[in-house]
């Protein structure tokens, strides 16, 4: 994750005026916005306006006492619990590589239904808790099994390569204790893990650019000339990345493997399609016997879906799940809720910058044959 580098800028500014007239026309039964805007000076997006000029958002943020991001969220023993990164103000200049996300701790929030109470459970893992991190705590995820809470979360090592580590607890609000190694095998961001109907768990890894995951294409980590790793744009898109995990759940069962995420024409994306292909933040969920692989399209600001027939993939783009939030990052996770499905994403209507961000959720709706509506957020 990162900002748009200057070569991108012509293209991305010539999509954020076509991507409305894209995607405007897509069903949308909740919809008391409209689409985002995206502004010329930096590439990040913002929220519209009402006819007073006043900004209109389709959500009020969950807590507005601390900034949170990147929500991950799970329904355990019929409470709700929010994962979320906390964001942090620490000057760090903002740049290609994402240093301004310099976060140093989790909080995870939890709430008896949604739009009942939210509660913030404090500090569950500090940065100095973690025997072989570097910096940045980024976007985390949570699972539960044998009676143990496990925390995956992505930090840089001492040697500034991004690694997943996992913690456990008794309890889902934590306190957390890190493993002493990241997991063996673990490369890159945004660790997403699913929990299929026969009990086996699998992890979802990967973003580019700040995300690193261009760096791994070779299969070893390569970060000599970032910028040359990255496909050229009639190249094939890099993949998120996924592994089954161990019974234990702190490692992987087996190496992780690319996950190809295909058009309707059964083609993988090329890396020039900035509108479908992968970025970073992934998430699975199952309905009705499908899997469906969500993410973020980055600097196109989109969350998109794809569906398969096995939680390895190939994926089939189905279409955007929510067009641009405000600021640059979008992050996601989707999670069924008596009944109901939701969705958990973050924009920065508290603070108007885009490393300062605050989640927020609303009802995902679909249609009779499974397609997801498109939300203006
Ligand atoms: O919060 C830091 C990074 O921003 C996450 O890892 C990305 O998904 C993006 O939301």
């Amino acid at each position: 994750m990162k900002k748009a580098p200057q070569f991108l800028l012509p293209s991305w500014r010539t999509l954020a005026f076509l991507l409305p007239l894209a995607v405007g026309s897509a069903c949308q039964s909740n919809t008391s916005t409209s689409e985002s805007e995206t502004t010329s000076a930096d590439s990040t997006t913002t929220a519209s306006t009402d006819s007073t000029g006043s900004k209109k958002y389709l959500n009020k943020p969950l807590i507005s006492d601390i900034y949170t991001a990147d929500p991950s969220a799970h329904v355990f023993n019929g409470r709700i619990y929010i994962y979320p990164s906390h964001d942090i103000e620490t000057n760090m200049p903002e740049n290609d590589n994402g240093d301004h996300f310099a976060m140093r701790d989790y909080h995870i929030l939890s709430m008896d239904s949604i739009g009942g109470k939210v509660t913030d459970h404090g500090v569950a893992l500090d940065i100095k808790d973690i025997p072989w991190a570097g910096r940045q705590l980024w976007a985390p995820d949570a699972a539960f099994k044998n009676g143990t809470y496990y925390l995956y979360f992505p930090v840089k090592d001492k040697q500034d390569i991004f690694r997943i580590g996992v913690a456990t607890s008794k309890s889902p609000t934590g306190p957390f204790k890190a493993q002493h190694k990241p997991m063996e095998g673990s490369l890159s961001i945004d660790p997403a893990v699913f929990t299929d109907t026969d009990g086996k768990s699998y992890m979802y890894v990967g973003g580019i650019w700040g995300g690193q995951l261009q760096r791994w294409r070779t299969g070893k980590y390569d970060g000599s000339k970032p910028k040359e790793q990255e496909p050229a744009p009639n190249e094939e898109a890099v993949g998120p990345r996924v592994a089954r995990l161990s019974n234990d759940m702190l490692s992987f069962a087996e190496p992780v493997k690319e996950v190809k995420i295909v058009g309707k024409d059964g083609k993988p994306f090329l890396a020039g399609d900035n509108k479908h292909r992968f970025f970073e933040g992934g998430w699975m969920h199952k309905y009705n016997g499908k899997y469906y692989f969500s993410y973020s399209t980055g600097d196109t600001h989109l969350l998109a879906y794809a569906t398969g027939d096995s939680p390895y993939g190939p994926f089939t783009y189905q279409g955007v799940i929510m067009n641009p939030v405000e600021g640059w990052t979008t992050h996601h996770s989707i999670v069924e809720v008596d009944g109901k499905w939701y969705i958990f994403y973050h924009d920065t209507e508290l603070s108007g910058k885009t490393w300062l961000r605050n989640v927020k959720v609303t009802e995902l709706k679909r249609k009779p044959d499974g397609s997801i509506e498109t939300i203006n957020p």
